[in-house]
């Protein structure tokens, strides 16, 4: 079998699931969209955006002059700390359980107009500074067993602002994928005596034709089992469980490999890539977890131009997730990439 030409399955061990890989598709003619017009970005402040400093949020809070980042209680949060203790089951067939939690809004900058590329390592960093203040802070909460942050950005991806800003969700229990996630870290650590993550790691570093790039603490890469067509994951070359461990200096590394993977994405249609990304790491339910190895995940839709994305129907809805690119050519694509961001060569 040759995997740069011939259909075959790939298998995620992060998740214990197999992907199809269909390289020979990528010949198939394309007649549709592929307009490459540059986008360009909006208005510094926005009179109407619930995000900006001293605006009005929809519920009628009014947001300070926030200068750096700034992190609210979501208004319309999907959970909340006083829900009631129960559980139900009718024959192991209807089964429900009550679930509490906190969700929280983070705003990157009270820049309207800027994104995660736009900003400077150094804003970047404040955001990392946060995300770990608030791992820890909700972490630490006896109700709170998992806190998962995530961005979800662009239209395409359901996101109703353009102004940056991530979200932060804090569960009792650890929701269904870092929970499957961790099980398949747990099982290779108890068979291997190592860790998944630093074992595939030190694979991909010496084989290079899945990195994208690399600094001194991380790489960010193309996972062999990757389902979107410019899915990356950035992981730390340390064997660190969460955020709260990496230190100073690390956290400025990492606040550089976000500000280049997502550099490199709006370079590849020249428009502000969507994507939902999001930090996997050990659980906050007062366990070691030395199986976990925390990594960032960025799951972008587009496929072939600003307009033109994947969508997860069809076959991969009934059967099993396929992609047609192989995540090796895409990785290539993505380190051909300039990491000067396209808004800065056209001024
Ligand atoms: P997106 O990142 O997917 O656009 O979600 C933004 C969140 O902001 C969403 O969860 C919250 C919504 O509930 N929100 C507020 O908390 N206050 C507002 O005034 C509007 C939106
Ligand atoms: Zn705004």
């Amino acid at each position: 079998m040759n995997i740069a030409e011939h259909p075959h399955r790939r298998f995620n061990p992060l998740l214990s699931e197999w992907i199809l890989v269909s390289p020979h598709r990528t010949r198939r003619p394309w007649q549709g969209k592929t307009d490459e017009r540059i986008e360009q970005p909006g208005v510094a402040y926005d009179p109407n955006c619930y995000l900006c400093p001293g605006n009005k949020r929809a519920e009628g809070v009014v947001n300070p002059q926030y200068a750096g980042t700034f992190v609210f209680n979501n208004d319309f949060s999907a959970l909340y700390l006083q829900a009631p203790d129960s559980s139900h089951n009718e024959r192991d067939l209807i089964v429900a359980k009550s679930e509490k939690g906190i969700c929280k809004v983070i705003c990157y900058s009270p820049r309207h107009d800027l994104t995660m590329p736009r900003m400077s390592v150094e804003a970047i960093k404040n955001v990392v500074s946060m995300w770990i203040e608030q791992y820890h802070e909700l972490g630490s909460l006896n109700e709170i067993n998992h806190v998962q942050i995530f961005e979800n950005k662009g239209a395409q991806m359901g996101c109703s602002n353009p102004h940056p800003h991530g979200q932060i969700w804090a569960d009792e229990q650890v929701p269904v994928i870092p929970s499957r996630e961790g099980n398949c870290q747990h099982g290779y650590y108890e068979s291997k005596k190592n860790c998944l993550l630093c074992d595939y790691l030190k694979l991909e570093l010496t084989k290079k034709e899945r990195i994208v790039f690399e600094n001194d603490s991380f790489a960010a890469l193309v996972p062999f089992w990757a389902v979107w067509p410019y899915e990356v994951m950035i992981l730390p070359k340390e064997h660190l469980t969460n955020i709260s461990e990496l230190s100073e200096r690390t956290v400025i590394l990492l606040a550089n490999a976000l500000k280049r993977i997502t550099t490199r994405y709006d370079n590849i249609f020249l428009t502000s890539f969507p994507y939902s990304m999001g930090i996997h790491q050990k659980p906050t339910d007062g366990h070691d977890h030395p199986e976990w190895h925390f990594h960032v995940h960025f799951f972008p839709p587009l496929l072939r131009s600003a307009t033109v994305q994947k969508f997860m129907v069809g076959y991969e809805m009934l059967a099993m997730p396929q992609r047609d690119i192989t995540p090796e050519l895409a990785a290539q694509k993505l380190r051909g990439l300039s990491e000067v961001h396209y808004l800065e060569t056209i001024k």
